[in-house]
């Protein structure tokens, strides 16, 4: 048996396709089902549903074979216990600062000014910040980072940005890119070894999937 362990939302729907290409068919909707183990067309395998932020724990102690986890979930886990064979090039965005139209952050930057930044990446931010010389107080937060500039808590943010929809619609401006983001293929260390002829057809077909979308 193998247990695939993911999100619901957009990992789940951008994973459907390379699952197909798998010849795995989940025999219920996750956003219509209660049900947290999903089964598919295929006996041996099996979807359980968890929050984004814990596949990389489900995974590394076995919980799960393996997941799918966007890099910036996987970066703040550290990826301890954890192989990475694939990017699978899915539920792409970039991790941005950002602040209030009108803010001076290259000035307040310059003049070594404190930077108060809310974020639900702490490590990432500190790592980012660090790297910079910008000395900053980070406030962690766990979700609509875009509301703390808006009320005094925070001078800046460090969050996922794709359309920009968000920021524009709350007033604020990208001022620095950290890094790119995607989702990965996380597979248990142990499950790597004990079940290789199981997983082995499945990196294979979530590769000539992915070589075979426009880039
Ligand atoms: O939503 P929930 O609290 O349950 O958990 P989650 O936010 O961790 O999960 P989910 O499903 O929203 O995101 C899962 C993964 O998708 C993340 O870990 C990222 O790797 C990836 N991803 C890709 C994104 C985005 N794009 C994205 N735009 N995750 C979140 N966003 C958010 C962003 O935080 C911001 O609030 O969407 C908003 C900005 O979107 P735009 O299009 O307005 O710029
Ligand atoms: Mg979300």
């Amino acid at each position: 048996m193998i247990t695939i362990a993911l999100s619901k939302g957009r990992i789940f729907e951008e994973t459907r396709p390379l699952l197909a290409a798998a010849g795995i068919v989940p025999a219920e909707d996750p956003e219509a089902s209660r049900k947290l183990i999903i089964p598919t067309n295929r006996a041996d395998v099996r979807l359980l549903i968890v929050r984004a932020t814990d596949v990389p724990t489900y995974v590394q102690h076995g919980g799960a074979d393996m997941g799918i986890a966007g890099r910036d979930v996987l970066i703040e886990h550290g990826g301890e216990g954890l192989y990475q064979p694939l990017d699978l090039k899915i539920a792409r965005c970039r991790m941005m600062v950002a602040v209030r139209e009108g803010f001076d952050y290259a000035g307040r930057v310059k003049e070594g000014a404190r930077i108060r930044v809310a974020t639900k990446y702490v490590s990432t931010a500190r790592e980012h910040f660090a790297s910079k010389g910008v000395h900053v107080d980070l406030i962690k937060l766990y979700g609509s980072m875009e509301l703390a500039p808006l009320v005094g808590l925070a001078d800046a943010i460090v969050d996922l940005v794709s359309t920009g929809g968000t920021l524009k619609a709350n007033g604020l401006v990208a001022v620095e890119h950290i890094t790119d983001i995607s989702s990965r293929l996380v597979v248990n260390q142990a499950s790597l070894k004990t079940k290789r002829a199981l997983l082995r057809p499945l990196f294979d077909a979530f590769t000539s999937a992915i070589e075979s979308q426009p880039a």
